[in-house]
């Protein structure tokens, strides 16, 4: 990795790394806010350095985790239908991940469209970026790829669009954001979108609570390391002596706010130190922080959503138990 300049090369791929320069001072921003705060959180996007974006990886396989396999199988059946009229433009994926499910649409476009399309993933891992964009390479020779290293909730200005897009939001990464903040992602998108693009959003639909609430309580604890891993990153990126020991994972379903709350809860009085920030934090035992909100739609929901951010609704593509939805939109 390069410590200067924004673009870089790693064999046939383009990176454009526009995080570095910001990441310190936001860390260090929201940490202090979160941390400070009388009811303690940090933000979920802090999850995913290297090791978390590989534990989310395994969450995604685990058998409790169906969001992952659900939005597969739907987007299996419908990248044919996606694809359809879809060649020489960009396919442009935020918060992409390593999961490869791209790989999907790459099929369904076949191998005779595929040096007219480039891929633009868009994610705040560069571990998470550059495997996926070689182990795609391997797999489609002669597909263009843009890499950007970028939080895209605030850097959507990086991403071209002098193409015809698709864009993909999947994974119900959407339900990550507030209310309020979710509205403004899907305006702050559709101002950047043409009238021939397409907006294809992943939402985790509401379903019996024991569903869910497993999904987020896996029998293996890879959540609960998922979970806790945020204090490592917290611990390398701020010379913090957070000891995750001291911590519980806690996962449960607001009824009221229709969302999984992870928290990571003391189990004994313990002090952390946060260098960077100059800070002596004491926690008491059962306090927590709150390391996430993983909200659950209802149809009727995303359909006053995507109304209040100026979009309308070109398709709806969901499995047979109504998990989870995938659906196409297109400015109003
Ligand atoms: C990819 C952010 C949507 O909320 O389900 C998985 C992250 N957290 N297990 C989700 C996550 C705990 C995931 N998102």
């Amino acid at each position: 990795m390069p410590d200067s300049g924004l673009l870089f090369k790693e064999g046939p791929v383009i990176f454009a790394d526009i995080r570095m320069a910001l990441f310190r001072s936001e860390i260090i921003k929201d940490v202090s806010t979160g941390l400070n705060a009388s009811r303690k959180s940090i933000p979920s996007k802090y999850f995913y350095d290297e090791r978390g974006s590989q534990l989310f990886e395994e969450i995604c396989s685990l058998p409790e985790y169906y969001p992952t396999r659900t939005e597969m199988s739907i987007l299996k059946l419908s990248a044919p239908i996606i694809m359809k009229s879809f060649d020489r433009g960009d396919i442009v994926e935020l918060g992409s991940g390593a999961n490869g499910k791209i790989r999907m649409l790459l099929d369904a476009a076949g191998p005779s469209r595929l040096s007219d399309l480039r891929y633009i993933p868009v994610d705040v891992s560069e571990s998470a970026l550059t495997e996926a964009s070689e182990e795609l390479l391997k797999l489609y020779p002669g597909l263009q790829i843009l890499g950007i290293v970028a939080d895209f909730s605030m850097h959507l200005e990086t991403v071209p669009c002098d193409r015809k897009r698709l864009i993909f939001f999947l994974g119900s990464t959407i339900g990550n954001f507030d209310e309020k903040m979710r509205e403004e992602f899907l305006k702050l998108v559709a101002a950047t979108m043409n009238d021939r693009d397409s907006f294809l959003v992943g939402f985790d639909m509401l379903k019996p609570k024991a569903t869910i609430e497993a999904a987020y309580n896996d029998a293996r604890g890879v959540t609960s390391k998922f979970n806790k891993n945020i204090l490592r990153v917290i611990n390398r990126e701020l010379n913090a002596d957070f000891q995750t020991s001291h911590f519980d994972h806690v996962a449960f379903f607001n009824k009221d706010r229709d969302r999984i709350e992870m928290h990571l809860r003391a189990n004994r009085n313990t002090v952390v130190n946060i260098e960077d920030l100059e800070l002596e934090l004491k926690i008491e035992k059962d306090e927590t922080i709150h390391t996430e909100n993983s909200c659950k739609f209802s149809r009727e929901g995303v359909k006053e959503l995507v109304k209040k951010s100026g979009m309308e609704i070109k398709n709806w593509y969901s499995d047979e138990k109504g998990w989870f939805s995938l659906t196409e939109l297109s400015l109003a």
